[in-house]
């Protein structure tokens, strides 16, 4: 993106990958921002969705977080330094009020799962266990339903190879994508390489459960609706007794929250029970299932939430 802070205006880039065409214009387009490239107030926009977003006069969608002012410029989720390289992502991070509310989080989107199936976005801080969480799914499911898997990592293809290396599923049906900056821009602003991806594995291998797995990030990291029907968020219990009750909208408004790595709460003083009772909380009785995804235990529940989302999500499903 370039900014010219003598009359306001800028241009987005979107790191080279938005060159694509949003239903009919373009995404780098050009803002007036009054000179003063600050208040968004008079137009917005998801950059989280390439197709059905209308930038009609300047409708747009935060990620459901509601009215907020833009200090510098900031996009769906981050304010944007003055001027952006490809993928110098240099940002300052917009406050938000609070973490969200489970019951308030945005609603699955109905669609057609014709040219993408329904799709599971696996996020959470790094080393939670999220591609643990993967394979254990892969082993459990893959006899019962065709399968397909997406990992992001920053700078490398990691995760998907060591899928590879574990047998989690025949090689074309695991893809790898380098997001090349924030993790979660890659799930949330400028979601088209993972879509991408998604619609490539359809192509070739016709999935019926697609997952995602984001690359680690903070607890602020959260899914577009336009990318993922399904959001399991996992954290673990080395990190602390603490994180459930520290909130972020990963633990607050994913539909299910995993605590991962339950062997290890001897060796950090953490209480099990004093975690599930926190999530209650800041999940207002959302649900929450504990794991030790390495070994599988506590895998077959996230997998009856999954399926039981899936059957839900079909059953309402718009025409092709
Ligand atoms: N003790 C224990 N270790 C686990 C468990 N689940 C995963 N691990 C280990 O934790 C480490 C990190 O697991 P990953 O699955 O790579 O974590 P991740 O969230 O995918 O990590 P990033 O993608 O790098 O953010 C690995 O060494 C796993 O073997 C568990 O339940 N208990
Ligand atoms: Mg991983």
């Amino acid at each position: 993106m370039s900014h010219d802070p003598t009359d306001g205006t800028h241009a987005h880039d979107h790191g080279g990958r938005c060159d694509h065409a949003h239903d009919g214009h373009a995404h780098d387009h050009a803002h007036d921002h009054g000179g003063r490239g600050g208040a968004h107030d008079d137009h917005a926009h998801d950059h989280g969705g390439r197709g059905d977003h209308a930038h009609d006069g300047h409708t747009h969608d935060h990620g459901g977080r509601g009215d907020h002012a833009h200090d510098g410029h900031a996009h769906g989720g981050h304010a944007h330094a003055p001027t952006h390289d490809r993928h110098a992502h240099e940002h300052t991070h917009e406050r938000w009020i609070g973490p969200g509310l489970f019951r308030s989080r945005t609603p699955r989107r109905a669609r057609s799962f014709g040219a993408r199936a329904f799709t599971v976005g696996i996020g959470g801080p790094v080393g939670s266990g999220k591609t643990a969480l993967v394979l254990a799914l892969c082993k459990k499911l893959r006899d019962r339903i065709r399968l397909g898997v997406v990992t992001n990592d920053i700078f490398t293809r990691e995760d998907a190879e060591f899928l590879h290396r574990h047998d989690a599923l025949p090689a074309p049906q695991i893809r790898g994508v380098e997001t090349g900056g924030c993790p979660h821009a890659a799930i949330r602003e400028d979601i088209t390489p993972n879509l991408d991806a998604l619609e490539d594995l359809m192509r070739a291998c016709a999935p019926e459960l697609l997952v995602v797995e984001s690359g680690g990030d903070n607890l602020a990291a959260q899914y577009s609706r336009e990318l993922v029907d399904y959001t399991i968020y996992v954290v673990d219990v080395a990190g602390g007794e603490k994180v459930p009750r520290k909130g972020g909208p990963g633990v607050t408004q994913s539909d299910l929250l995993v605590v991962n790595k339950t062997d290890l709460a001897p060796h950090v003083g953490a209480s099990l029970d004093v975690m599930a009772r926190d999530a209650e909380r800041m999940r207002q009785g959302g649900p929450v299932v504990f794991t030790r995804c390495n070994v599988g235990d506590g895998v077959d529940a996230v997998i009856e939430h999954v399926l039981a989302a899936r059957a839900e999500a079909l059953a309402a499903a718009t025409p092709a």
